[in-house]
């Protein structure tokens, strides 16, 4: 299992963004992933897959999206990477988030213990369909006046339609660009001062 997670990466449709704290964010980086729809990964294959990676020696794990704000940016940077499954029917494909009801039926719970006081559920969801959905996607949804939502789905394990991927979170904190570049200069500019003059 942990094979099929780590050889999904390959040949699939990435990205790697940071959210940046001068863009409001938490400095942590996130990496979407999307594999070709014969390589779809269940929950707990994305679950492993997020945990094998590593940033800055920090171990991923399944993205907890856990405010409007962070659920504004994921949208922003992925949502349109995920296609419709077929052009006219309003599914997309999917990404698997780090939020699960497995312990108790209903009561939600995401994987690093946060608070779960936000959600973005599609009307109608969370619904168990069939007594046996646990796991939660995001997707995008086509509406009729032709626009375009964004929420999330409970689902079984193991979902079929469309292309299935997920999003790891690494709870770094990778500073401003800006300030980076003006921490590098200052020790530049110290070991030139402290280099021994001939
Ligand atoms: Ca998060
Ligand atoms: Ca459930
Ligand atoms: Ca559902």
């Amino acid at each position: 299992m942990v094979v099929l997670a780590a050889a999904t990466i390959s040949g699939a449709t990435e990205k790697e963004f940071v959210w940046l704290p001068s863009n409001g964010g938490n400095g942590h980086i996130y990496r979407f992933v999307l594999p070709d729809e014969d390589m779809n990964v269940t929950w707990e294959q994305a679950k492993i897959a997020s945990s094998l990676m590593d940033r800055f020696s920090v171990p991923g794990h399944l993205a907890t999206i856990t405010s409007s704000e962070e659920n504004d940016f994921i949208r922003f940077q992925t949502a349109y990477l995920m296609q419709p499954i077929i052009p006219g029917v309003i599914e997309s494909d999917k990404a698997w988030m780090g939020l699960s009801d497995t312990a108790i039926e209903g009561q939600y719970e995401w994987i690093t213990g946060e608070p779960f006081v936000f959600s973005a559920w599609f009307d109608g969801e969370p619904n168990n369909y069939g007594g046996d959905e646990d796991y939660v996607t995001y997707s995008n949804l086509q509406l009729a006046n032709g626009g375009v939502s964004f929420g999330w789905n409970d689902e079984m394990n193991s979902v079929t339609r469309g292309r299935v991927g997920y999003l790891a979170e690494f709870d770094v904190f990778v500073p401003e660009p800006a300030s980076s570049l003006f921490v590098m200069l200052t020790l530049l500019s110290l070991l030139c001062l402290t280099r021994p003059r001939r």
